[in-house]
C-alpha cells in the first residue's frame, strides 16, 4: 500500500563501533581480527563488538571471550574505552542533525532521521543518504550503514542488509515485496519464540507471514496478531521522534585557589560561554536564557539570569551577557565557583543557515567546530586565552594532537592521563547535561 505523500525515513548504524574506533586510531589494527570487551581471551567478560576480520572467525558481540580467543587466538582483544566512544557517538548524532532536527538517537551507534522536510534542500533519500556517508567520514572517519525507506521498520531492516558501508534503498510501495524474502527473525519485534512458534505455521520468511489471514494470527497472538501481521508488510506509522529535550547545558568551575582577579574571572567565563556554546551547536539547539552562578569564599551562592533578545548558538553573546551579570556581583568578592548556563532552548532553524543568520560567520563557526572535534577541545583556544597559565576549563583532552607534537597548549601541561571523559572531570562539570547519547 503506498501512502499518498511517503515519508522518507533513514536508518543510520555505524559499522563495528568500537572496533571501528580502534583501528582509525591505531592504523596497525587495520586489516587484523580487532575483538573489543573486557580485559582479553582470558577474562571472564563477553565481547562487545569484533572486527568484520574477526568476524570471519565467528566471533560476535555477547559472546564469552574466552569462547572468542578459542575461535581467534590471533585476535587483538583492548578494553572497551566508553568515554571515547561516547565522544564519537556525540560529533555523529551532530552530523546528522545537520540534515533535519528530527534525529530520534536509539543506541550509541544508530539513530532514526524523518528527512522528509529536508528533500527540498538536499534531495531524496539516496542522495541525503550519500551525503550523509560522506559527512561522517570526513568528520570522525568512519563508515556507516544506511538504510531509507517510508518507515523506521523497513529503514532499520534496509540499514542491516548490506553492511558494512552499506546504502540501501527501498522505493515508496515496494515495501511488502522488499521485506518478503528475507527470515522472519529480521522482524522487528519477532524473537526465537515468535519465531519457533509461528514455524508451527510454516513460516519462514516475512513474506510467509505477510500472507497469513489476520484473523488466524489474531486468534493465536491476540493484539499483538494483527500488528504482526501489518509489520510483515511493511507498516509501521511510528514518527521519528526526538528524544526528550534537555533543558539547560552548562559548565561550572571551581577554582584551585579562590580568586577576586577579574582578569582571571573574565577569562574563565570566556572559556565556559565557549564551552556552551559548543555544545548548543552540537545539539542543533538555540539558547534564549543564560544564567551565571557564582559561590564565594564562604560558600554563599547566588544565581543571575537573563533572556537574550534572540536566541543563540554562539560564544559572544553568552559571555557577554555572563559577564554583564556576573560583574556587579564579583566586585570585591572572593570567588570559589563560577557556572554559566544555558536554558530556554529550541531546535535552530535549518534555514537560518541559508538566510537569517551572516553564513560567512556561520561557515567560520563550523570550521572551528570540527577542529573542536577532531582535535578535542584544545586545539581551539582564542586569542585571548593563549598565554595565561590559567587552566583553561575546558580543554580537557590530556593528549590533543598539538601538545602530542610539542605545542605549547595553556592549562600548565595537565598530564594526569585523566581520561577524555567531559562528565567526569574534576574541576569542570556538566549541570542538567541530558543530551548525552546512550
Ligand atoms: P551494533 O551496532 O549492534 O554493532 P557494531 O556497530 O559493532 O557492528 P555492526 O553495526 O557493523 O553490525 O552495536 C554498536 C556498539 O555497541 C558495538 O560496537 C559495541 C556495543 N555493543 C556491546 O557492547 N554489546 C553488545 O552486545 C552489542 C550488540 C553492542
Ligand atoms: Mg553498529
Amino acid at each position: 500500500m503506498t501512502q499518498a505523500h511517503p515519508r522518507t525515513i533513514l536508518h543510520v548504524d555505524l559499522d563495528a563501533f568500537f572496533a571501528a574506533v580502534e583501528q582509525r586510531d591505531r592504523p596497525e589494527l587495520r586489516g587484523k581480527p580487532v575483538i573489543v570487551g573486557g580485559g582479553g581471551p582470558h577474562d571472564r567478560g563477553v565481547v562487545s563488538t569484533a572486527s568484520y576480520e574477526a568476524r570471519a572467525f565467528g566471533v560476535h558481540s555477547a559472546m564469552p571471550l574466552r569462547t572468542a580467543g578459542a575461535l581467534c587466538p590471533r585476535g587483538i582483544f583492548l578494553p572497551v574505552d566508553g568515554a571515547k566512544y561516547q565522544a564519537v557517538s556525540r560529533q555523529v548524532m551532530a552530523v546528522l542533525r545537520r540534515f533535519t532536527p528530527l534525529v530520534e538517537p536509539i543506541s550509541i551507534d544508530e539513530a532514526f532521521l524523518d528527512v522528509t522536510g529536508s528533500r527540498i534542500l538536499f534531495g531524496d533519500g539516496e542522495q541525503i543518504g550519500r551525503q550523509i556517508k560522506d559527512e561522517i567520514r570526513s568528520a570522525v572517519d568512519l563508515t556507516i550503514s544506511v538504510g531509507v525507506a517510508t518507515t523506521k521498520l523497513v529503514a532499520k531492516i534496509a540499514s542491516d542488509l548490506r553492511k558494512p558501508d552499506g546504502l540501501v534503498v527501498v522505493e515508496p510501495g515496494t515495501e511488502a515485496a522488499f521485506l518478503a524474502p528475507l527470515e522472519i527473525g529480521r522482524l522487528w519485534g519477532v524473537g526465537a519464540k515468535l519465531a519457533e512458534a509461528l514455524r508451527d505455521y510454516g513460516v519462514r520468511t516475512i513474506g510467509d507471514l505477510a500472507g497469513l489471514p489476520e484473523d488466524l494470527l489474531v486468534r493465536r497472538f491476540g493484539k499483538h496478531g494483527a500488528a504482526l501481521g501489518e509489520r510483515a508488510r511493511g507498516l509501521d506509522a511510528d514518527p521519528v521522534g526526538g528524544r526528550d529535550p534537555a533543558k539547560s547545558i552548562g559548565h561550572e568551575h571551581t577554582f584551585d585557589v579562590d580568586t577576586s582577579d577579574p582578569d582571571v574571572i573574565e577569562r574563565t567565563l570566556l572559556g565556559m560561554s565557549e564551552g556552551v556554546a559548543g555544545r548548543l551547536r552540537d545539539s542543533g539547539v538555540k539558547a534564549s536564557t543564560i544564567t551565571v552562578k557564582i559561590r564565594d569564599t564562604t560558600f554563599r551562592t547566588i544565581t543571575r539570569q537573563r533572556t537574550l533578545p534572540d536566541p543563540t548558538d554562539l560564544t559572544e553573546p553568552i559571555f557577554r551577557t555572563a559577564l554583564d551579570l556576573a560583574r556587579p556581583e564579583v566586585r570585591g568578592v572572593r570567588i570559589r565557583l563560577l557556572g554559566v548556563t544555558a536554558s530556554g532552548l529550541g531546535e535552530r532553524e535549518q534555514l537560518a543557515l541559508f538566510g537569517l543568520e551572516d553564513p560567512r560567520r556561520r561557515r567560520a563557526v563550523e570550521a572551528a567546530d570540527e577542529v573542536r572535534h577532531r582535535f578535542g577541545e584544545r586545539a581551539i583556544t582564542r586569542a585571548r586565552l593563549v598565554g595565561s597559565r590559567l587552566p583553561a576549563p575546558f580543554e580537557h583532552d590530556p593528549m590533543s594532537p598539538l601538545e602530542a607534537r610539542g605545542i605549547e597548549t595553556d592549562d600548565g601541561g595537565r598530564a594526569d592521563g585523566e581520561p577524555d571523559d567531559r562528565d567526569t572531570q574534576d574541576d569542570t562539570t556538566f549541570a542538567e547535561d541530558g543530551l548525552d547519547v546512550t
